[in-house]
């Protein structure tokens, strides 16, 4: 496709679908400006949202440095979605002391002493390509070399566990049944071919290839190895106490890195992240709860979504990204925010903003 048609063909996404951020902000002098090798590296970043007009963000890095490379047109989009002015400088700062503030929704009410919580932190290897441009061979090169981590994580009293890849061939290969049974038990990440949007920026090439979770012994520590970012490092537990938690990532997480390569950064963005959206801590924390009266039984989630962004929170449907809320009112909420904030405001935030929602539910 010429330039010209590419350039007219977002501007027809951007009028069609305001919410698409690389098409609001597709910057076409900028474009034209660059050489042909760079002009196609970028419309590889932004292929997902071309070729997907119902995008929200519409791109995803390809390599490390592409944020920094392309921040004329990537800089708009992620300001645009972080909520951050053009005339404030993005500084990302990091902070895991849990030990200050005590996050335990069990004090606030006995019904929230045993939620559904889970953090996560995407991480990438900065000695690969992000996983939209990794071929076959890195993708299972990066899948042994993150094994080898895992087997000094086995060791590990408090992180031993194992490794269960879903790479035809891998010494740790488990069967289709299994991998089923662990995705219904919401520990591994769903086949990621039936995902458009990943599909078409390359991040679910090569299926099921490099691919696998380790997954502690009592099943509260997790890694997904070839999702959408290199690594995806959790920890999840029913209960109410946010700072064990988080405590229980921040040190699996310190393990880790002390394992691996060193995870890709930027010196404006942070953590880097295929998605622009999880750039900065890379972290999403969430918890379950039960907003019957706010979602009308499950059935509309429209007022608890405009509550929850005054909040600065997120809602969506316990089943993951598109789900829908449970018929009990069951739905997952979690900081937006992920740039330019610490990993202890979020945590404080998805505290503060549980509280409050939970304050609306019993008030009506
Ligand atoms: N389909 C992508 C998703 C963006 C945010 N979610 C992620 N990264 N899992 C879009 O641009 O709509």
């Amino acid at each position: 496709m010429k330039n010209q048609d590419v350039i007219a063909r977002i501007a027809e996404i951007s009028k069609a679908n305001p919410g698409n951020l690389m098409a609001r902000h597709f910057n076409a002098d900028y474009f034209t400006s660059l050489n042909d090798a760079d002009q196609q590296q970028l419309l590889k970043i932004c292929a997902s949202g071309t070729q997907n007009p119902d995008s929200s963000m519409g791109a995803y890095a390809m390599n490390p440095n592409d944020y920094d490379r392309f921040a004329p047109q990537l800089d708009p989009m992620i300001r645009d979605f972080h909520g951050i002015n053009a005339d404030i400088p993005i500084k990302q700062e990091h902070d895991w002391d849990t030990s200050r503030n005590i996050c335990d929704l069990g004090a606030i009410d006995a019904r929230l002493k045993d939620v559904s919580m889970r953090v996560r932190v995407a991480r990438n290897a900065s000695t690969f390509p992000l996983p939209g441009a990794m071929s076959k061979q890195q993708r299972v090169e990066f899948e042994i070399l993150a094994s080898s981590a895992f087997d000094e994580l086995i060791k590990n009293p408090e992180y031993g566990g194992q490794y269960l890849s879903i790479t035809p061939g891998s010494p740790n290969e488990i069967s289709a049944d299994e991998y089923a049974s662990r995705v219904g038990a919401h520990q591994m990440f769903k086949d990621m071919s039936a995902d458009p949007y990943l599909n078409v920026a390359g991040i679910s090439g090569d299926w099921p290839y490099g691919r696998g979770m380790y997954v502690s012994k009592d099943e509260d520590f997790l890694v997904w190895v070839g999702e959408e970012d290199h690594l995806r490092i959790m920890a999840m537990q029913s209960g109410g106490n946010l700072n064990a938690m988080f405590a229980r990532l921040a040190t699996g997480l310190e393990i880790l890195g002390q394992l691996l390569p060193p995870f890709a950064t930027s010196p404006t963005y942070g953590n880097v992240t295929s998605c622009p959206t999880n750039l900065g801590a890379g972290m999403r924390a969430s918890l379950h709860m039960k907003l019957p009266n706010l979602t009308s039984g499950g059935t509309d989630l429209s007022q608890l979504k405009q509550e929850a962004k005054n909040l600065g929170l997120a809602v969506r449907g316990a089943g993951g990204e598109h789900s829908d809320a449970g018929s009990d009112g069951l739905v997952d909420i979690s900081p937006s925010a992920r740039l330019g904030v610490t990993e202890m405001q979020i945590m404080q935030r998805l505290y503060d903003g549980a509280a409050a929602l939970w304050a609306l539910e019993i008030e009506r």
